[in-house]
């Protein structure tokens, strides 16, 4: 038997030469077989060495979904680059972080974010070049000369992924290609992913999720994916009652959409082999009544940016909602007191650990960050609360860290905190989240001013070319002054219940 492969793009390279004629993906009516998405990845990989790029060197994606993403993802890695997937929603002050922290050198991108990044190019002075899609794109890859590239080796790295940051300031995970590897080989495994099976794939592939989990998935198992845009719930409905599906993947917000969907449509979709939820908690009722309507258990998973997947319901077995499931395949989790890191009982809640091949490397640039992150037997602290039963099933019960999450968006309230505070009228901030039907939790700003006309319009216009719009509050409540303990620190959880009250 042959060692498994290196890195992602070596799995595809197998593949191709096994099936050259396989469909891999299927975008917008258009068909990509294996030997085709290999073709355009070969491509970006000698038209990047052409330009320039050396091994180790970071390229970005502000990109919306397309194969050219993909083929871009991968091309890098064979040029030996690294690469800074990027949100599309980041605007001036996120883009200006993340390019000039992890010094990206070259980045590909699209008509729509190409004025975005304009604005910030001037204070870039590492980013060498943004190539377009399009006739930029077609004249960049034309130029490709006749590099014969190598595949990866496992201990390089593959990617920074930002993730926003306790300290304000999103911080780059980085992830070997031996992570990346190790974490989607014990995705297929656990979840069988096979090469009959066809993916619908509406995630945005700028994060774990759609990226990590949902390409790199069908890449590794030579299946096949339906790749989109964008999720529209009628769409997505649409076509899964037309049936060709095996795989859908999402956000318990795509579930509550399609939910509300369902109750408006007649038809209900047949089963598939599987229903994936994460990034968020799914609630029980989301769980039962998709059961109820959809005839299908959903499994729920845990993941994060710095370890990808790691715990899930099984698939044959029992699917319990409101827990995470087990660890992984060859991975290990563990509950333990926030104080003393001592493993706790089963049944008491504490902050959950993981270790294993699929943790990454550390934090570019922020050595502080990333031993503070691990313990010396190299267990990472996920800042996440829960607890285990003694079945080994897991329970996320809260976060030690202060996180919001939005329809499966990270909001770091400090991040948001820091940029109000830079609107002038602002004296103090807070921001929180607050229940929300729609999106789990919604952001919320509450605000102490120093210019007492300072009015929540012009709050939100001075945050408007500022942070991604999902970040920005979706209230902006002023107060006379914020709760604080005897040492001055704000007591969010005394601003939440106030705003709460207030809202009740
Ligand atoms: C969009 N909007 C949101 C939002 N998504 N607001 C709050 N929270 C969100 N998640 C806002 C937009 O900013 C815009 O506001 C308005 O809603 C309409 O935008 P849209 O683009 O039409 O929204 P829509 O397509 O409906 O987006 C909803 C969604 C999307 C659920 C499809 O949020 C989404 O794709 N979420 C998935 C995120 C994801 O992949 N997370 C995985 C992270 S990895 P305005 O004001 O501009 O009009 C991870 C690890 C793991 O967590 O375990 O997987
Ligand atoms: P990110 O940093 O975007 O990768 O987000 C990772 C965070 O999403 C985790 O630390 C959890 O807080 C949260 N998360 C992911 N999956 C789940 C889930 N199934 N239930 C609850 N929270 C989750």
């Amino acid at each position: 038997m042959r060692a498994r492969p290196a890195s992602i793009v070596e799995a595809l390279s197998r593949h191709t030469e096994h099936a050259p004629e396989k469909l891999c993906l299927r975008f917008e009516g258009e068909w990509w077989t294996y030997e085709r998405l290999h073709g355009r990845v070969e491509t970006f990989a000698a038209a990047l060495r052409s330009w320039g790029l050396s091994s180790g060197e970071r390229v970005a994606l502000f990109l919306r979904n397309s194969p050219d993403l993909l083929a871009a993802y991968l091309g890098t890695h064979l040029a030996g680059g690294v690469v800074v997937p990027v949100n599309t929603q980041y605007r001036q002050v996120e883009l200006q972080h993340i390019f000039d922290d992890a010094g990206v050198r070259l980045c590909f991108t699209d008509e729509e974010r190409q004025p975005e990044l304009e604005h910030v190019r001037g204070d870039l002075p590492q980013l060498e070049a943004a190539v377009e899609l399009g006739e930029e794109l077609d004249s960049f890859l034309g130029a490709a000369g006749a590099y014969k590239p190598s595949p990866p080796r496992e201990e390089d790295l593959a990617v920074i992924a930002y993730t926003s940051g306790t300290t304000g300031r999103s911080k780059g995970a980085m992830l070997r290609h031996r992570n990346l590897v190790a974490n989607t080989m014990a995705v297929c495994e656990a979840w069988q992913w096979t090469d009959d099976d066809h993916l619908l794939l509406s995630l945005p592939l700028f994060h774990t999720h759609g990226l990590m989990v949902g390409a790199q998935g069908t890449f590794f198992a030579g299946a096949s994916a339906e790749l989109w845009r964008k999720f529209d719930v009628t769409e997505v409905y649409d076509a899964l009652l037309e049936g060709s599906f095996t795989m859908f993947f999402g956000v318990p917000t795509m579930y509550t959409r399609l939910l509300r969907e369902a109750a408006t449509r007649g038809e209900r979709p047949q089963a598939l082999r599987l229903y994936v939820s994460g990034s968020a908690a799914l609630s029980p009722q989301a769980f039962e009544e998709f059961e109820r309507l959809f005839g299908e258990r959903i499994l729920e998973r845990y993941g994060m940016t710095e370890t990808g997947m790691n715990l899930t319901n099984p698939y044959e077995g029992e699917r319990r909602p409101g827990t995470v499931g087990r660890p992984f395949p060859s991975q290990e989790a563990r509950v333990v007191d926030v104080d003393t890191r001592e493993p706790l009982p089963a049944g008491e809640i504490g902050e959950i650990e993981v270790r294993g091949p699929h943790v990454f490397v550390g934090y570019w640039n922020r050595p502080d960050a990333t031993e503070e992150s691990f313990d010396e037997d190299g267990w990472f602290s996920t800042g996440d609360l829960g607890s285990v039963g003694e079945d080994g099933y897991f329970t996320i019960s809260g976060r030690s860290k202060e996180l919001i999450i939005s329809g499966g968006y990270n909001v770091y309230p400090r991040e948001v905190e820091e940029v109000l505070k830079g609107c002038f009228g602002v004296a103090e901030v807070a921001v929180v989240g607050l229940p929300d039907e729609e999106f789990g939790e919604q952001v919320v700003a509450t605000v102490v001013r120093d210019l007492p006309e300072l009015t929540e319009e012009e709050v939100r216009d001075f945050l408007e070319d500022k942070l991604a719009s999902y970040k920005k509050p979706r209230r902006v409540v002023f107060v006379e002054e914020l709760p604080r303990n005897t040492m001055g620190k704000v007591l969010k959880h005394k601003v939440r219940e106030g705003l709460v009250e207030q809202k009740g």
